[in-house]
């Protein structure tokens, strides 16, 4: 058996990160996270875009329009959707999963879900705080992974 090296080298990739503002107090951890984890990789800070939208409901079309320029080896979602905030929880969070999910299988390029659904504000700060649960990090390695396995499945 020949296991696919996707060595964690983020070395000359180019990384787009969409993040959602509504409780930004979480989502900047988690791109505080992802960016450190990306640079920490080999990444340039240079070759790191990050475009905030309003919610996580508007995460997957921009993360679609990232894929789709080209310009990406790898998107990396973020946001935080919180159930005790509202009545709409499933649908903001579903929406969110399914068309992140969408966007990386229509355009064959690594879009990473990084969007937290907690059921309290506690629970997203600790799985976004970089001592903690730094999920922006886990973030980055998926992106950096996703990128090297495609690239060595189409070569
Ligand atoms: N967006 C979030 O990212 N997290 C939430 O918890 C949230 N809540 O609680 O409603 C939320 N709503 C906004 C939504 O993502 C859109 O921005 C808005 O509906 C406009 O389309």
């Amino acid at each position: 058996m020949k296991t696919i090296d996707t060595p964690l080298d983020g070395t000359g990739l180019r990384v787009g990160i969409v993040a959602g503002r509504f409780n930004d107090f979480v989502s900047n951890n988690l791109v505080d996270g992802t960016r450190a984890r990306l640079v920490a990789m080999g990444v340039a800070d240079d070759d790191v875009d990050l475009a905030w939208v309003a919610g996580a409901f508007e995460v997957p079309l921009a993360a679609r329009a990232m894929a789709e320029s080209g310009r990406y080896d790898a998107v990396v979602c973020l946001g935080a959707v919180i159930r005790g905030e509202t009545p709409h929880f499933d649908y903001v969070a579903g929406e969110a999963a399914s068309g992140i999910m969408r966007a990386g299988h229509d355009t064959g390029v690594p879009v990473v879900f990084g969007v937290l659904t907690t059921d309290t504000i506690e629970q997203a700060m600790e799985r976004a705080d970089v001592d903690r649960g730094d999920k922006g990090a886990d973030c980055a390695d998926a992106a950096v992974e996703m990128a090297r396995l495609l690239a060595a499945l189409r070569s």
